[in-house]
C-alpha cells in the first residue's frame, strides 16, 4: 500500500450492504441474512469485506441491514466494537425502518445509500465504497480509490472473468483498453463473452466507488426517472455507463495474495453446495484461499473456547481426523473424520464417522452415525446411528439434497424423522 492509496483510504466511507436474504442456502438462512452466515470455522461471511476496509485503511464503515438481522447486528456488535471513536474509527450498524415483517424497507441497494446519506456525509468522507457483505475475498480497497481517482470517472466498478454461464446471475460488462466500461447489462439470460475468450465474460463484483458529493447527486436525480428500481446493478450503473464515465477496476489488480495462493480469489457461497464446496476446500493440502496468513487478518467475533480434544472412548476406540479442519471448543470422541470442517464447539462422539461434513457451531453427532457430504446447521443433533449420504431417495425425503448429493440437516428435519 503505497502512501497515496493509504491517504485516499483515509478519505473514505466503506458502506456494506448486508441487507440481502440468500434465498438460495434455504433453511441455512431462514434465521440469518446471509452475510451473517458462518464461514471457515471462526468468521461469518460479512467479516471478509469488513476485515478488507480495515486492512485497505478505512477508518468509517457503515453496515445496512434489512432482513433477518438481529444475528448480524449481534455479531457487529460483540466483534467490531474494537472500531473507536478516539481513533477516528467507526462502524455503525443502519438497519431499515423499523417496521417488522416488511421485506421492501429498502426499496432497494440504491435505497440504502440514499436513505442513510446525512448518516454518510456527517462523517465528510471525500470518497465511498460501497461493497456486498456476501462474497468470500482479500482485497486492497485502497489500490482500486486510487484507481477511482486517477481516472476521473464518475463510478468505478469492481470486476472479474467468471465462466459465461455464470455470469447470467451477475451485471455483465463490455470494456474498452483503457477500462472504460462500454456497456453493461445486468443479469443476461445470455451473458455477451470476453473478446478471445468465449467461455468467460466480464462480471461486476457489485463493488462501487464513487465521490460522495457526486453520488448524492446522482441518486437525488435518479428518483424522478420513470421505471426506477433503486438498484445499483438495474438502473444507476447501466445509466452512468450511457450519461457518463464508468470504469472498471479488475480485481487481479488489487487482489492480496499469499505465497500460498495460485489465483485471485472470490467466491459467492450463495448456495448449498458452494458453501459446502468452499468449505471442504479449505481442507485441501494447498487450499486456494490463506487462512492462515497473518499479513491480511480476518477480524472476527471468537468465543472463548478450550482447545479441540481428541480422545479414545472407553473401549479404546480411537478419535481422529485427517485432512480435516476442527475449531476450538470440538471434543472429537471415539470417531473418524476425513475432510470435515467442524466450526467451534461441535462434539462427534463414538463411532461415528464423517466425510466430508460441515458442521456449524454445537452440532452434536450422535454415536455410530454415518454422515457423507452434509451441511449440518448450528445445535442440530444427530441422533445415534443416523447414516446420511448412502441412499439419495432416502435422503431427497428426509433432508434437502441437491442434485450435486450434497445434504443439509437441520433441527427440524431431525424432529421429523420417524426412527
Ligand atoms: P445481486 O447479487 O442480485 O447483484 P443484490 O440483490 O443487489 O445483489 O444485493 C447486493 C448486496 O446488497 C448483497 O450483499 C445484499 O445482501 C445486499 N442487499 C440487497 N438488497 C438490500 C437492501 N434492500 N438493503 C440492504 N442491503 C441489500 C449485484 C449487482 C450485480 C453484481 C452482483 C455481484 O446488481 O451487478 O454482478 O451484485 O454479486
Ligand atoms: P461418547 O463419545 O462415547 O459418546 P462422550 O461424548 O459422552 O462419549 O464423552 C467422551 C469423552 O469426552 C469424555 O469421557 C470426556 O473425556 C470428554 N468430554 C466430554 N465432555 C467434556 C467436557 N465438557 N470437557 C472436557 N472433556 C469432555
Amino acid at each position: 500500500m503505497d502512501n497515496e492509496s493509504q491517504r485516499l483510504a483515509q478519505q473514505t466511507m466503506a458502506f456494506v450492504l448486508a441487507g440481502g436474504r440468500g434465498s438460495r442456502l434455504y433453511e441455512l438462512t431462514d434465521i440469518r441474512a446471509k452475510p451473517a452466515m458462518y464461514f471457515g470455522g471462526k468468521s461469518r461471511i460479512i467479516d471478509f469485506a469488513l476485515s478488507n476496509a480495515v486492512n485497505s485503511g478505512i477508518k468509517r464503515i457503515g453496515v445496512a441491514t434489512q432482513y433477518k438481522a438481529h444475528s448480524l447486528i449481534r455479531h457487529l456488535q460483540r466483534g467490531w466494537s474494537f472500531m473507536r471513536a478516539e481513533r477516528n474509527e467507526s462502524l455503525d450498524i443502519l438497519p431499515a425502518s423499523q417496521q417488522q415483517n416488511n421485506e421492501n424497507w429498502y426499496k432497494g441497494t440504491a435505497d440504502a445509500v440514499a436513505q442513510n446519506m446525512d448518516i454518510i456525509r456527517g462523517y465528510g468522507p471525500k470518497y465511498i465504497i460501497i461493497l456486498a457483505g456476501d462474497h468470500i475475498y482479500k482485497q486492497d480497497y485502497s489500490l482500486m480509490i486510487k484507481h477511482h481517482v486517477d481516472s476521473g470517472a464518475d463510478v468505478t466498478v469492481g470486476c472479474i472473468e467468471v465462466p459465461r454461464m455464470e455470469a447470467v446471475g451477475f451485471g455483465v460488462m463490455k470494456v474498452d483498453e483503457t477500462d472504460k466500461i462500454l456497456d453493461f447489462i445486468e443479469k443476461p439470460a445470455d451473458p455477451p463473452a470476453m473478446p478471445g475468450h468465449p467461455d468467460m465474460a466480464l462480471a461486476s463484483m457489485g463493488i462501487y466507488v464513487f465521490e460522495t458529493e457526486r453520488l448524492c447527486e446522482m441518486l437525488k436525480a435518479a428518483e424522478g426517472k420513470e421505471g426506477y428500481g433503486h438498484d445499483f446493478g438495474g438502473d444507476i450503473i447501466p445509466d452512468i455507463v450511457k450519461n457518463g464515465t464508468a470504469i472498471a477496476h479488475p480485481f487481479s489488480r488489487s487482489c492480496v495474495r499469499s505465497g500460498l495462493e495460485e489465483k485471485p480469489y472470490w467466491r459467492d457461497v450463495g448456495t448449498v453446495d458452494a458453501f459446502w464446496q468452499a468449505n471442504v476446500d479449505l481442507t485441501d493440502f494447498k487450499p486456494e484461499l490463506d487462512l492462515y496468513d497473518n499479513t491480511w487478518p480476518i477480524w472476527t467475533y471468537s468465543e472463548l473456547t478450550a482447545p479441540a480434544k481428541f480422545i479414545h472412548n472407553e473401549e479404546g476406540r480411537r478419535g481422529h481426523a485427517v485432512s480435516s479442519m476442527v475449531s476450538g471448543g470440538c471434543i472429537i470422541s471415539g470417531s473418524r473424520l476425513n475432510r470435515c470442517f467442524l466450526f467451534t464447539g461441535v462434539r462427534t462422539h463414538s463411532y461415528s464417522e464423517l466425510d466430508g461434513v460441515v458442521a456449524m457451531p454445537y452440532a452434536d453427532i450422535g454415536r455410530k452415525a454415518r454422515l457423507k457430504n452434509v451441511v449440518v446447521d448450528r445445535g442440530v443433533k444427530i441422533p445415534e446411528g443416523l447414516v446420511v449420504g448412502e441412499d439419495a431417495k432416502l435422503d431427497a425425503v428426509r433432508f434437502r439434497r441437491t442434485d450435486n448429493g450434497i445434504c443439509l440437516i437441520t433441527q427440524p428435519m431431525i424432529d421429523k424423522l420417524d426412527l
